[in-house]
C-alpha cells in the first residue's frame, strides 16, 4: 500500500516536472517550429501604454544573402526601427529547408527569460508572434544562433527610439569584427613578376612609342 502511493506521488511529482518544463519560457512547440517567450499583453514598467503595433515580416534563408559578398546565410532586412513601447507582430519565413532562428537579445528579464525572444522553424515554413519592447532607447542585436549562421550573415539589429548605436557585423550596415585577410606572400617569384608586369606594360610601350 505504501509503495504504491509512493509511487503515485513519484508520478505525480514527474508530471507536474514536466508540465513546468513545458510552460518555463512560454514555450510552444510543434513540429514545425517553437515560439519562446512571445508577449502580446504584458507591458514593460517603463511603459504606459503601447505606442504603435508594427507588422514586420521577416524572411530567413539563403537567397537573402547573394547580395552580401562572402555571406551564406540572412534575413531579408538588416535593420528596424519602432518607437519607444511599440508592439511588434512579427511573422517570420523560412525560405530554406533548414533550420532557422530569430533571436533577440537584451530585452527586460522581468518580461522575457534570459531577456530573450526567440522563434525557430525546423525547415520552410511561417509563425507568427508579438513582443512589447521598453522605452529604453536602445540597439537590440538580432540573430540566428544555430553554429555559424551568424558569422555567415544572419544578423540584424532592432532599433527603439534610434536605437543607441550600430551592432558589428550586420551584413551592408557595419564593417565584420573578423574581416577575411588575405595576405600576399612577396616571394621572389613575385616581385619578379611584378617587375616583368611593370616591364611589359609600362616600359616597352614607352621604347615604342619613342622610336616612331
Ligand atoms: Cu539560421
Amino acid at each position: 500500500m505504501k509503495k504504491r502511493i509512493l509511487i503515485g506521488l513519484l508520478l505525480l511529482a514527474s508530471q507536474a516536472g514536466m508540465a513546468m518544463e513545458h510552460s518555463h519560457h512560454g514555450m510552444q512547440m510543434d513540429d514545425k517550429g517553437m515560439i519562446m517567450n512571445a508577449n502580446s499583453s504584458n507591458l514593460p514598467r517603463d511603459c504606459e501604454k503601447i505606442s504603435e503595433n508594427v507588422d514586420i515580416t521577416i524572411h530567413a534563408g539563403q537567397k537573402h544573402a547573394l547580395k552580401f559578398n562572402g555571406k551564406m546565410f540572412a534575413f531579408d532586412q538588416q535593420q528596424w526601427d519602432v518607437k519607444p513601447c511599440a508592439k511588434i507582430n512579427i511573422t517570420f519565413i523560412n525560405d530554406d529547408d533548414i533550420r532557422h532562428q530569430l533571436m533577440i537579445h537584451g530585452l527586460p528579464g522581468y518580461l522575457y527569460p534570459d531577456g530573450m525572444f526567440h522563434l525557430e522553424l525546423y525547415g520552410a515554413g511561417q509563425l507568427q508572434a508579438s513582443l512589447i519592447l521598453p522605452s529604453q532607447k536602445k540597439t537590440y542585436l538580432v540573430h540566428c544562433e544555430l553554429p555559424q549562421h551568424a558569422e555567415k550573415g544572419m544578423k540584424a539589429q532592432l532599433k527603439v527610439d534610434g536605437g543607441d548605436g550600430d551592432l558589428p557585423s550586420i551584413p551592408g550596415i557595419t564593417a565584420a569584427v573578423n574581416a577575411d585577410v588575405y595576405p600576399v606572400e612577396w616571394s621572389n617569384t613575385a616581385i619578379g613578376l611584378l617587375l616583368l608586369c611593370l616591364l611589359v606594360g609600362g616600359v616597352i610601350p614607352f621604347l615604342i612609342t619613342r622610336n616612331k
